[in-house]
């Protein structure tokens, strides 16, 4: 080995060590999840991938459409913990459109695609530690009742209610049953279906 090649590998050493060290202090740095939404048309799934994800409070998570259908991404009226705010983004309806969140406050957040509900297009984020059942938001009547008209703009009054029957067998679903609708299908329902 002459001396220009021993040089190279301790230059090549010394770089190693120096990315070695710069990738432990970024650990501490915010960092960008990606989060895709995919419309599987073939097999009739629409679902977020990955459904899951942990990560830490000051870290932004980028949703990323991969096809030309609408989606939404938002939080259920209880699925955010107590002090924080839910979100909720706009359609994205053209391939490879994003949107992105950046999470501050630690708990659990529990999202979904509003037109395909019903087909469990959901999924989850968890900020820092986990939220406790006790820590999660209590949406007020007014909230309750924002979200039951954001459903009946993509959903007929019967479809919700055949699945919050079959969905809760203990039948929660009959007493919200009983109110009268509020809202008739709009025109987008047949671009969601
Ligand atoms: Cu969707």
């Amino acid at each position: 080995m002459n001396i220009g090649r021993i040089s190279a590998v301790l230059a090549a050493v010394s770089l190693l060590w120096f990315a070695h060290a710069g990738q432990a202090a970024a650990s501490d740095a915010p960092k960008e999840h990606v989060v895709k939404v995919v419309s599987d048309l073939d097999n009739f799934r629409m679902y977020f991938s990955p459904k899951h994800l942990e990560i830490r409070p000051g870290d932004t998570v980028t949703w990323v459409n991969e096809a030309s259908i609408d989606h939404n991404v938002m939080t259920y009226p209880d699925g955010f913990p107590a002090g924080a705010e839910g979100f909720e983004s706009p359609f994205l309806s053209t391939a490879g459109e994003i949107w992105s969140h950046r999470f501050t406050t630690e708990g659990t957040y529990e999202y979904h695609c509003l037109p395909h509900l019903i087909m469990g297009m959901h999924g989850t984020v968890v900020v820092g530690a986990p939220s406790k059942n006790s820590d999660f938001h209590q949406p007020s009547a007014k909230e309750v009742a924002a979200y039951r008209d954001r459903l009946l703009e993509y959903f007929d009054q019967e479809d919700i209610e055949k699945f919050s029957r079959s969905s809760d067998a203990g039948g929660q679903g009959a007493n919200h049953a009983a109110d009268t609708a509020g809202g008739d299908r709009s025109s987008h329902a047949s671009s969601h279906q």
